[in-house]
């Protein structure tokens, strides 16, 4: 079954649990639950992680990469967290395995502080989704489907 991947980077764990005004109630295993269900209404399987460390994401990246070329996985829905603002390693890894990505952010980082309106991911994400909400998980996933569609259809 080919799979779709929802990374979430640091500090996504504590989803649900602090910041209600920001970020909602919802925990991370309820957004596992919502992509799980969208995935599998996709006939996809999912791949849903999260980490605090910007190498693991490196890693998870290239693995998801590496997936897409062997045309197991369509690719990646990404929430980088604060790396969004700050990591240039994550949009190389990005860019170097050439890896789809829909960059999402549950809230509308471009409403909040001006250091979180820059993007080292979005010059290599597909699209973004952004200030949402948790229900931005789903249709991310639904686009990254319907991108993946459209290529197998060019690439035939
Ligand atoms: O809006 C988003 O999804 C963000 O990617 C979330 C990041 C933030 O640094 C980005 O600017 C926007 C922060 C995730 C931390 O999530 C927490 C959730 C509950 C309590 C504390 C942090």
């Amino acid at each position: 079954m080919t799979t779709v991947v929802v990374l979430n980077g640091p500090n996504l764990n504590l989803l649900g649990t602090r910041k209600p005004e920001v970020y909602g109630s919802t925990s991370l295993a309820d957004v596992e639950a919502l992509c799980r269900t969208e995935a599998e209404g996709l006939g996809l399987a999912l791949e849903f992680r999260q980490s605090n460390s910007e190498g693991e994401l490196v890693d998870w990246i290239h693995e998801s990469g590496r997936e897409v070329k062997a045309g197991r996985c369509i690719g990646a829905v990404f929430n980088p967290g604060a790396y969004t603002h700050t990591s240039v390693a994550l949009h190389d890894a990005i860019e170097g395995i050439e890896l789809p990505v829909v960059e999402l952010h549950i809230s509308n980082v471009h409403r909040r502080e001006p250091f979180r309106h820059h993007s080292f991911i979005s010059p290599v994400a597909v699209g973004t989704v952004v200030g949402l909400g948790v229900h931005g998980y789903p249709l991310a996933i639904r686009a990254l489907h319907r991108i993946s569609l459209a290529g197998q259809e060019t690439a035939s």
